[in-house]
């Protein structure tokens, strides 16, 4: 298997962009920021939104062996049907469809992958809020039940789910290199493991460069820790799964 699995899902303006540019920066040698990759091209209406993922480089020749694959959910207003967040973790949809908020995708549709084996899957899920208003990924009623739907098929499969808590910077912080000591970002973080029920270890603080002209040191720390976790997440689900001998269930 070429590579790990991990599905970034969260509202729109959450940060799911702006992190997956921020591991782009922290993982090149190089001091420049990496331009903002349009991996998420918002629809006119608002509702349609593409599921892709974009290669993380190391350097001119290699890639990082994970795939982080952006989707916009957990919003009624997003419009992805909750059938399609399951078929995506399943690996039932290929990179480049386009959701339609009216249905699930059509067993006959091109990007329909019929028999999803264990490299088409989703080996960890990633739910992106933005710090600073962390309840309102799930302001209305139907996005709960999607989440709930979703937390319990995740459950059921041993798929490891994280919180990646975005804009942590907007609590007010004033030296970020002080992040882990400061008791607004101490206090967030807490609210949002009672919130999502998780340990705090599953709980990821991140600040992704927005208007910065130059690296940042603690940047691309908080990116390279948070992609790490997410990466031994997966690579832990990958390995259990092929650790099952043939038959073992049978
Ligand atoms: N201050 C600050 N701004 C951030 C941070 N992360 C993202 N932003 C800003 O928040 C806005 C939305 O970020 P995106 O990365 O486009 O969010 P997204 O989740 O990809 O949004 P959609 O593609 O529309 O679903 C942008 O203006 C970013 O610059 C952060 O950690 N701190
Ligand atoms: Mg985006």
């Amino acid at each position: 298997m070429k590579f790990l699995n991990v599905l970034l899902i969260g509202q729109a303006s959450s940060g799911k962009s702006s992190f997956i540019n921020t591991c782009a920066t922290a993982l090149l040698d190089e001091n420049r920021i990496v331009t903002k990759v349009a991996v998420l091209e918002p629809m006119s209406s608002g509702v349609t939104t593409d599921f892709c993922a974009k290669p993380l480089k190391i350097n001119e020749e290699r890639f990082l062996p994970v795939r982080l694959f952006d989707c916009r959910g957990l919003h009624s207003l997003n419009g992805i049907h909750d059938d399609d967040i399951i078929k995506i973790c399943e690996g039932n949809i290929k990179s480049g469809y386009k959701f339609d908020p009216a249905r699930s995708i059509s067993t006959d549709h091109d990007k329909f992958r019929k028999e999803p084996s264990l490299s088409d899957k989703m080996h960890c899920v990633v739910y992106v809020a933005a710090a600073d208003i962390p309840k309102e990924m799930l302001a209305d009623a139907k996005a709960a039940d999607q989440l709930k739907t979703l937390r319990m098929y995740l459950s059921g499969e041993n798929i490891s789910q994280l919180l990646l808590l975005n804009k942590i910077d907007r609590l007010g912080i004033k030296n970020i290199n002080t992040i882990f000591k400061n008791r607004m970002v101490k206090e967030t973080c807490e609210g949002a493991k009672e919130f999502m029920d998780m340990p705090m270890g599953n709980i990821l603080p991140m600040i992704n460069y927005a208007d910065d002209v130059l690296p940042v040191d603690m940047k691309d720390f908080l990116a390279l820790y948070s992609l790490w976790q997410m990466m031994n997440k997966a690579y832990d689900y990958v390995t259990a799964q092929l650790d099952i001998p043939d038959g073992f269930y049978d």
